[in-house]
């Protein structure tokens, strides 16, 4: 048995947390329906009234919300409260289209807070423990998630942001961080970082990580633990549905226990949008259990994802979700074959390559191309090249069996792959630069 930060929410039997939820939804949605002209619109038209939501088994009446809604919405037209009780915005980067803002009250700061407490908690975080939290502070909610379930457990919080990599590892080494929060990418940055200062893994005071948002393998996890020396924990979350917490590792790492009595997951097919029983995979679906500024019913993540529910050892009975391969719009399809960033990231930890590497698709006489660049790590080096073309050659092997084809390899220097300090840009798709 673990410790927990909400032990009576955490560990509460399966039936205490339908009842919670069943309450929990009837209030919502009549909350939405009064307050959100803009799916009271949706739920007309699908001729669904709130008295119809009687508890959560009934969610599946309700019309999905999708990040085009949310698009075509922005920037007031979720907001379930008027703007004199919201106290905070967060927004997602954008890199994918016009950015999404999320809008909170006190109150739903206080419930993200707790949530990044119950991750902190879970990572064996308390007031004795010193939590550097080297997310990007600002508009990304990673950083200001984090800082406030730091401080909710009463860690001395060190509000690093991400970036300035040698400050990073100066107060890491000076203050004795024991938790470190971050993406998985740029934890292995400060980890290649602290060795070339020269700094071996029992040097520092570290003993978990809270490493998430952004896709991350198995492989890339043992590979942090041995370069930190520590204990490495997922933790996921988005900006529309608050940031992160809404799930996370406990001991056990099996799965990332979700915040049920906040956020209510199914699994759908993302074609015909038909949900899933327990065990299959598809597309995740969140609908807010208690927001007031921004209540979202049945939202599509594009995450694909399984849900599992069972006795877990850590004691909490929350449902699990596995590591998300990524999102639907990650996945690449190259010459009609299906590609995760993922899959490519495992051939390569598990050949002994650096998890510095980048995947360009383009597109050549109307056949597509995959060419991944890898660093070597020093000792791989060499100026013989017919050993190299040997490397490359075995490499593009291992690939072809993971993947179904064969990419183009290319290894090169270390340190010629720019590191990642937030979430890490895997791919370059050219192909759509010529649609
Ligand atoms: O990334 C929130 C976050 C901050 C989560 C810090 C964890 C730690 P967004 O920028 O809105 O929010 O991006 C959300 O990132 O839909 C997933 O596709 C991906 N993602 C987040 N966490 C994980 C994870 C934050 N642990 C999107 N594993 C999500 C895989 C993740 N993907």
């Amino acid at each position: 048995m673990g410790n927990y930060y909400q032990p009576e929410i955490e560990t509460a039997s399966y039936d205490e947390i339908r009842k919670i939820q069943n309450e929990k939804i009837v209030k919502q949605i009549r909350h939405v329906y009064d307050n959100v002209a803009y799916y009271r619109k949706l739920m007309d038209e699908k001729n669904v009234k709130p008295e119809d939501i009687r508890s959560v088994d009934d969610i599946q009446k309700l019309p999905f919300l999708s990040k085009a809604d949310l698009r075509e919405a922005y920037p007031y037209g979720l907001l379930g409260t008027d703007l004199k009780n919201c106290v905070r915005i967060q927004s997602t980067s954008g890199t994918t289209g016009k950015r999404v803002v999320a809008f909170y009250t006190q109150g739903d700061v206080d419930i993200w807070e707790e949530c990044c407490a119950r991750a902190i908690v879970a990572a064996g975080g308390s007031e004795e423990d010193v939590c550097q939290v080297s997310y990007g502070y600002g508009l990304f909610t990673g950083g200001p998630g984090l800082n406030g379930g730091s401080h909710k457990v009463g860690c001395l919080t060190l509000p690093m942001s991400s970036g300035n990599t040698d400050r990073q590892i100066q107060f890491l080494m000076d203050l004795g961080a024991t938790i470190l929060c971050c993406t998985p990418s740029y934890a292995a940055f400060i980890g290649e970082s602290l060795a070339e200062k020269g700094y071996k893994p029992e040097d520092n005071k570290l003993k978990a990580g809270i490493f998430g948002a952004e896709p991350w393998t198995e492989e890339m996890r043992r590979s942090i633990e041995k370069s930190l020396g520590i204990k490495a924990y997922d933790i996921y979350g988005l900006t529309e549905i608050s940031g992160p917490g809404v799930s996370f590792e406990c001991e056990a790492q099996t799965g990332m226990h979700i915040n049920e009595d906040h956020f209510y997951a199914e699994i759908i097919n993302p074609e015909t949008g038909e949900v899933l029983p327990e065990g299959e995979e598809g597309e995740l679906v969140f609908t807010s259990l208690d927001k007031e500024a921004f209540p979202l019913m049945r939202y599509r993540t594009r995450d694909l994802c399984v849900l599992k529910r069972e006795k877990c050892a850590c004691g909490r009975t929350h449902v699990k979700m596995c590591k998300p391969k990524g999102r639907s719009d990650d996945m690449l399809i190259i010459r009609g074959v299906n590609v995760f960033p993922s899959q490519i990231e495992t051939v390569l930890l598990n050949e002994g390559y650096t998890p510095n590497y980048q995947i360009v698709v383009d597109r050549e006489n109307n056949t597509d191309t995959l060419d991944i660049y890898v660093e070597m790590q020093p000792d791989q080096f060499s100026d013989v090249i017919s050993e190299l073309q040997e490397r490359e050659r075995a490499l593009a092997a291992a690939m072809r069996t993971m993947l179904g084809i064969g990419p183009k390899m290319h290894l090169v220097a270390p340190k010629s792959v720019t590191r990642s300090e937030g979430k890490a840009v895997r791919v370059i798709d050219n192909r759509k630069l010529h649609d």
